[in-house]
């Protein structure tokens, strides 16, 4: 019984590292977190992720339990929310935090760093219709800058007024896909520290 089971595992991970490009260990270290995070439940939900410590003093800690949740970053082509995932969509949505395998070509390496920054729009793209508006990037650098303590909600409002006004006057009022998130960048990595994977 336990050695079908495994070899069932194994082939089914042996699928997903096809499909994703994570090693089986990786996939297996994954697998194990998701389990955890679960409660050895075959779905996780919202609130399975806001019970990770680590998140509870990121600024943007509802953008990153929303994006695993998100249609958008499970590679179905379509938006709006689900309200659970299995372990699958959970490394789907991980497959976005790859680290850059060693030897890849300079195409594979910007197709990355653009699946990544699309990852980081969609997060604050909230409404999904495929541009930032200002509203949207008050939240961010409200959100980003809420942390720091001594910088109030107003100056929060004003740096991002003063950075969306510098691209209106080239793109009318609607930012275009990377441009300016590229300064988020770093965030997925910090999504991996925090996630613990
Ligand atoms: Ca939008």
């Amino acid at each position: 019984m336990g050695a079908s089971q495994s070899a069932g595992t194994e082939h089914e991970f042996q699928d997903l590292a096809d499909r994703t490009g994570f090693s089986l260990e990786q996939i297996g270290n994954i697998n194990k977190r998701f389990r955890q995070l679960s409660n050895n439940e075959e779905t996780l939900s919202r609130e399975d992720l806001a019970s990770i410590p680590a998140l509870d003093n990121n600024p943007i800690r509802a953008q990153i339990i929303n994006a695993f949740f998100d249609k958008r970053n499970l590679h179905q082509n379509e938006t709006g929310t689900v309200q659970e995932i299995g372990f699958e969509e959970f490394l789907m949505v991980m497959t976005h935090f790859r680290p850059a395998a060693m030897g890849i070509t300079e195409e594979e390496r910007e197709n990355l760093r653009r699946d990544k920054l699309r990852f980081l729009f969609n997060m604050h793209d909230t409404d999904s219709d495929g541009t930032i508006n200002l509203e949207e990037y008050r939240r961010v650098v409200e959100e980003l800058l809420s942390k720091a303590g001594t910088i109030g909600q107003e100056t929060a409002k004003a740096i991002a007024d003063a950075a969306m006004l510098e691209v209106a006057s080239t793109t009318r009022g609607k930012m275009v896909t990377g441009i300016s998130l590229t300064l988020l960048y770093c965030t997925t990595d910090q999504i991996v520290d925090e996630v613990g994977i």
